[in-house]
């Protein structure tokens, strides 16, 4: 029902009417129409979403321009508009990953040929940063699961391990202190092999701006979005938790799992409402951001106030 072949983009598609993008041409059509909607036309394409599964009644699209300048990306500065202004001139070709650990076929991989098997897929979601603003994304990427079927994990597999890139002189953040760098985070195998869990390629139909984490990051809907780690280098499959970069710095104040709870703050804040990027009024943060239905189930029995 989420999966959807992205269309061939034809001439009669390339019409920014809000009703006919949403049947038809889908997403593939926000980049031929420019992707300069307004805000009747976000509405109306999300509600046609809605309708598909892939929004809730209530979710507008974040303007293009407000997802690829109000980023956190710690490599390229700290402020919510640094990221679109340092990373300018990332060169993100060639790029190497690394895939390795528990698993048939360990290796080196360019980025081109790791993402050209997968069928790439259109999706809707709301995301929800740590910081209690949260915005809706239309990604554009391939399931991780379908990439772990093709790696063999061995019955040891317990976790993904995903770390992003190092390299100062590419990442002025990254002469910083700030973090132990690189950043890594990581997921359990089950969540990693939940049909939700993205690994992200572009967004509003256009290839990943460096800004969103180019070529390469990682898309988890129910969580925080610190779990997304970006311009992705390296993904190990390992038998033990690993040491995520927010947990290892703030441990207090990050856990491991990070599902989006509204029932648990975060030792200095409420996470009980969140400001979506454009409007006024703050909503109400939805239990695993609106997706409970879907990934309630990876979590029975466990104490999610303790495991956050
Ligand atoms: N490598 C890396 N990945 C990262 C971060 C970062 O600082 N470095 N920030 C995280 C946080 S806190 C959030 S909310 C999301 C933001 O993604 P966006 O800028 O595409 O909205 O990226 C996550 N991934
Ligand atoms: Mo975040």
């Amino acid at each position: 029902m989420l999966i959807r072949r992205a269309p061939e983009i034809r001439p009669a598609e390339i019409t920014p009417e809000p009703l006919y993008l949403g049947r038809r041409a889908f997403l593939s059509g926000l980049a031929a129409a420019g992707v300069a909607l307004t805000l009747g036309e976000r509405r109306a394409l999300a509600q046609g979403l809605a309708r598909e599964g892939l929004a809730r009644d209530d979710d507008t699209l974040t303007p293009y321009d407000v997802v690829t300048t109000y980023n956190n990306f710690y490599e390229f500065g700290t402020g919510k508009d640094d990221p679109s202004a340092n990373a300018k001139g990332f060169v993100t070709r060639p790029w190497k990953v690394r895939i390795e650990g528990e698993i048939a076929k360990p290796g080196d991989y360019d980025f081109d040929d790791l993402v050209r098997p997968y069928q790439q897929v259109e999706r809707v979601y709301r995301h929800r940063c740590v910081e209690a603003w949260s915005m809706v994304v239309p990604w554009l990427g391939f399931p991780l699961k379908d990439l772990v079927a093709r790696l063999q994990p061995t019955s040891r597999a317990k976790f993904v391990e995903f770390t992003t890139l190092l390299d100062p002189t590419r990442m002025p953040g990254q002469k910083s202190r700030l973090f132990p760098w690189p950043y890594v985070e990581g997921l359990r195998m089950d969540e990693a092999l939940h049909p939700l869990t993205l690994m992200v390629t572009g967004l509003y139909g256009k290839p990943l701006p460096p800004q969103n984490g180019a070529p390469l990051r990682l898309v988890v809907p129910w969580k925080y979005g610190f779990k997304g780690g970006k311009s992705i280098v390296r993904i190990r499959f390992v038998e033990t938790q690993p040491a995520n970069t927010w947990q290892v710095i703030a441990p207090d104040e990050y856990g491991f799992y990070a599902n989006v709870n509204p029932a648990v703050d975060h030792p200095r804040w409420s996470q009980a409402r969140e400001r979506r990027i454009g409007e006024f009024y703050k909503r109400p943060t939805l239990p695993f951001n609106g997706y409970a239905d879907q990934v309630a189930g990876l979590y029975r029995g466990m104490d999610l106030a303790r495991n956050y």
